[in-house]
């Protein structure tokens, strides 16, 4: 509560700031341009809801998708500061991350990956800061801890699935987070041309179990799928849990220029996973296993995956808070669909299909569906606030409309600069959205920034939507690609200071100076160094040419933020190591000489002189 106080009046003040701003501006802006001082008081109110005061905080953090930079970037809302960057599939030189022997194992040979949609976990539908699950195209799946903000595990990349799009969204539970291919291919993967492609070419759904305590991923089950690209995904909540509903294009199964030969039918699929079904087909030894996975085929297994026809080409399919509805578009239509829940299940119970594909009954479209929202044209995405309020993007108008659950009513459109994508709202994914933001993510933001060149910043949207009227309150630089982002409640999360010194279970963790040194055993040399402010301990030690070496470091500090780097010069190595942690890198020296390493992340007055030597004979 002392903190909105705090936030109000620094917004008072804020407001008087820029009432002065405004004034000394009118001569180089006319008024006509700045639309008088109706938008001027907007403007004033605009800076007010987004000015976080020196020394307050943001109420929301903003999880982003950081595209094909393999990242996951952090903001602060409604400051909209850019908070962390997380490297997930990619090294990052400023965290140490992708260097040390652990991260890089995880990585593998892949160092780069294309991340899109973060999936924050849940407790019975909402957000509960636990961890934050992220896919990416080569096949991959990564847990971060949010404790620490860092990336904890990498799944993949699994067998059978390829181009892993319709990925991480999560189960109300964290049951399961979920992949999907975007790219079929022969399942199991052979050589076989794109001629075959109708027939020989699949899709797969993959349900990757997440362990309720320690957020390990394993890969429980797949579902062999027609060769259709699945796009993006939701899970069933209340209503409909246990469900999960995954978009697709190409149902004409085309190949070539797929703009033109996956245009010619009019609908396209959702596809409906009875992921509960799919479990228990398992526990019953159904499935085939294909590469080492254990393999649903929907025609041997009926009853676990269903079609529901969709206007063609959609994108995103987004499950209301209440599970009722399933909001479906395609993606150059005028309006979007809500399929209803209990429909869907009774067209299933009586059979009610138009067809099927495969093996998988397609369900009658009039059946199912509750309404088509005139929302506008291409609409991609929707998201939820209270009260039964939705959001669409619409990528062709560059808008996002505001309509209603269950009277369908369109009431306010806002206007984003340009092409909205994904959007984001508070909690908007949860079974209790809390409504007060919403997040534009643009695609093409042209003129939003200053220019830096060819490629123009990006450009994210920050609107108040409190109250009837969305109102646009903020322009953020967002670190491309924000395909998507999730925005959390800031008290959910519970970070930690530094790793407590009882629970360093490294093998090579040592805390005091006399542990320090060098051992060798053949041609295996380990380094036990400390780092404290501001020294290593060994200042120097000497290895073989040729030597395999593992510099074990524990930063022995126990205060917060007091980080410590470790470059090690001509031998493209960089540790950073957070307070009671430990770290190793493993390498071979096959530069002789002398080598400098030095602390490379500022840690006292006396860092500069943090410093040693690697004498390699
Ligand atoms: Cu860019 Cu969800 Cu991959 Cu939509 S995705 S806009
Ligand atoms: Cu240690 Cu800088």
């Amino acid at each position: 509560m002392s903190r909105f106080n705090r936030s109000a009046c620094a917004g008072v003040i804020a407001l008087v700031f820029l009432a002065g701003v405004a004034i000394q501006c009118t001569p180089s802006q006319p008024a006509s341009r700045r639309g008088g001082a109706a938008v001027q008081s907007d403007v004033a109110l605009a800076a007010q809801k987004t000015y976080v005061a020196p020394g307050d905080l943001d109420t929301y953090y903003m999880f982003a998708s950081g595209g094909h930079s393999g990242q996951v970037y952090v903001y602060g809302i409604p400051s909209m500061r850019h908070l962390a960057s997380i490297p997930v599939f990619t090294p990052y030189p400023a965290t140490g991350y992708g260097f040390d022997d652990d991260s890089k194992k995880m990585l593998g040979d892949l160092t780069w990956g294309d991340v899109h949609h973060p999936a924050l976990s849940e407790t019975k539908g909402d957000y509960d800061g636990r961890w934050l699950f992220i896919n990416e195209m080569n096949g991959r799946i990564a847990r971060i801890d949010l404790r620490d903000f860092k990336t904890k595990q990498i799944l993949g990349p699994v067998p059978n699935l390829h181009g892993n799009h319709a990925s991480s969204f999560v189960t109300p539970n964290t049951e399961y987070a979920m992949m999907a291919t975007r790219f079929s291919r022969p399942v199991p993967q052979r050589p076989v041309g794109v001629d075959k492609y109708a027939t020989e070419y699949k899709g797969i759904i993959a349900g990757v179990k997440i362990d309720p305590k320690s957020g390990e991923m394993s890969l429980a089950w797949q579902i062999l799928m027609p060769p259709f690209d699945y796009d993006l995904g939701d899970a069933g909540k209340l209503a409909s849990d246990g469900w999960m509903f995954f978009s697709s294009y190409n149902s004409e199964r085309a190949i070539g220029k797929l703009e033109v030969t996956a245009s010619q039918r009019d609908q396209d699929y959702i596809a409906a996973v009875d992921w509960r079904a799919a479990e228990k087909a398992i526990a019953e030894g159904k499935g085939d296993t294909i590469a080492g996975v254990k393999v649903l085929d929907p025609q041997k297994v009926p009853g676990i995956v269903y079609l529901m026809p969709c206007g063609k080409s959609p994108h995103g399919v987004d499950v209301s808070p209440d599970g009722k509805w399933i909001i479906g578009s395609g993606k150059l239509q005028g309006v979007t669909t809500a399929f209803n829940f209990e429909k869907m299940q009774t067209a299933i119970r009586n059979k009610d299909f138009q067809g099927e594909e495969d093996g998988i009954p397609v369900l009658k479209y009039a059946s199912i569906k509750d309404a088509e929202v005139q929302v506008g044209l291409g609409p991609l995405h929707t998201q939820f606030g209270p009260d039964g309020w939705a959001y669409t993007s619409l990528f062709v108008d560059s808008a996002i409309a505001k309509w209603k659950l269950g009277t369908w009513e369109v009431v306010d459109k806002a206007p984003m600069s340009y092409s909205i994508g994904h959007l984001s709202a508070a909690e908007g994914d949860t079974v209790s959205p809390d409504g007060n933001y919403l997040v534009g993510l643009n695609k093409l933001s042209h003129g939003r920034h200053l220019s830096v060149g060819p490629s123009q910043p990006e450009s994210s949207q920050l609107l108040d939507i409190t109250e009837e009227k969305m109102k646009l309150l903020y322009d953020a630089f967002t670190e491309p690609e924000p395909h998507y982002a999730q925005i959390i409640k800031a008290d959910k999360i519970k970070t930690i200071e530094v790793y407590p010194k009882e629970e360093n279970k490294h093998p090579l963790a040592i805390w005091d100076i006399k542990d320090a040194g060098v051992s060798r055993n053949g041609k295996k040399v380990t380094v036990k160094m400390i780092v404290v402010r501001s020294t290593f301990t060994p200042t120097a030690f000497e290895v073989q040419a040729g030597d395999e070496v593992t510099v074990a470091i524990t930063n022995i500090e126990q205060t917060t933020d007091e980080l410590h780097g470790f470059g090690l010069l001509d031998y493209n190595i960089n540790l950073v190591i957070d307070p009671g942690e430990t770290k190793t890198v493993t390498f071979t020296a096959k530069k002789g000489g002398v080598f400098a390493y030095y602390c490379t992340n500022f840690c006292s007055a006396l860092h500069q002189e943090m410093q040693g030597y690697m004498i390699v004979k």
